[in-house]
């Protein structure tokens, strides 16, 4: 599939994804939505060699502003069903996807905008970021699984707040809520995003997916997450990478992982 408002770039070894729809602050509109959903079902998984994703927003001013208020006006009433649980199926591919994703939210993260960071599995903001959750403006509810991850992150009275009055907050409450991992100055959130993915790049592959599974299956009421985790943590030590990451301690030298 051809991208028209996706710009994928390679750095590296790490795929920075940009939203790139700068003139309307890069609201998803439908297009976009389906070009993400290409990417993560078909595109994602064919990169082995990546070593993690970043998504980002075009410009200075915004990551994502919301879903596409204007697209929003042709709806028909059966039409937001199937558009929800499409925009909540692309967002569990991401959130399940086996290698680091993380948002470097560069400007407002709005609606779906917030809605894409928190599918994320980290997010990084610049300090000029600002979140929200303001559907209630426009008479509706978070679509693409707001309503469910803003609580998972910050909990419920806080969540229930800024979904009920929609309003906006600033980077540093974000962090101090508990909604991004870090806060760095303005344009330096890419940048910031590469470090982690390099550092988690030098791990054990098959560790690195396990630990998604696990944190994925705490928030899944049809497993019990910690079962998963025995299952997953002999996984992990049937691997080759686990024998050379303990031989690699006792030696006292790095380990040289290969995903085996
Ligand atoms: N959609 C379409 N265009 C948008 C947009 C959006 N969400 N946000 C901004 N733009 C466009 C503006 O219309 C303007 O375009 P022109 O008029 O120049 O052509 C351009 O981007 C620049 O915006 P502003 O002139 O407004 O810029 P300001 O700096 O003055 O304000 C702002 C920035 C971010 C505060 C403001 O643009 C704003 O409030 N934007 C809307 C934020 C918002 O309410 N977002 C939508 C949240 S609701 C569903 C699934 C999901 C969802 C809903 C349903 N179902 C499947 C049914 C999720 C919905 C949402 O995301």
């Amino acid at each position: 599939m051809d991208y028209k408002n996706l710009e994928v770039k390679t750095s590296k070894g790490i795929i920075i994804l940009t939203i790139n729809r700068e003139k309307a602050l890069n609201a998803l509109n439908n297009q976009t939505m389906e070009e993400l959903k290409d990417f993560f079902s078909k595109v994602a998984p064919r990169r082995k060699k990546a070593k993690g994703i970043i998504i980002t927003g075009a410009g200075e001013k915004s990551f994502v502003a919301g879903a596409d208020i204007k697209e929003f006006l042709a709806l028909k009433n059966d039409g937001a069903r199937k558009l929800s649980q499409r925009g909540q199926d692309i967002f569990f591919m991401i959130e399940r996807f086996p290698k680091p994703v993380i948002a470097a939210v560069n400007g407002f993260a709005l609606g779906g905008g917030c809605e894409l960071a928190m599918a994320c599995h980290m997010r990084v903001a610049s300090e000029k970021a600002r979140f929200g959750q303001p559907e209630v403006n426009l008479g509706i509810i978070p679509g693409y699984g707001g309503t469910q991850r803003l609580i998972q992150l910050i909990g419920k009275s806080k969540a229930t707040e800024l979904m009920m009055t929609g309003d906006m907050i600033g980077a540093a409450e974000a962090k101090e809520l508990g909604l991004v991992n870090h806060v760095v100055e303005h344009g330096a959130s890419v940048k910031k995003a590469k470090e982690i993915i390099e550092k988690i790049a030098s791990k054990a592959p098959v560790a690195i997916a396990k630990v998604v599974e696990c944190v994925n299956a705490h928030f899944d009421e049809t497993q019990d997450g910690f079962a998963v985790e025995v299952d997953l943590f002999e996984a992990c030590a049937e691997t080759e990478d686990f024998k050379e990451g303990a031989t690699a301690f006792v030696e006292r030298r790095a380990a040289n992982f290969t995903g085996n």
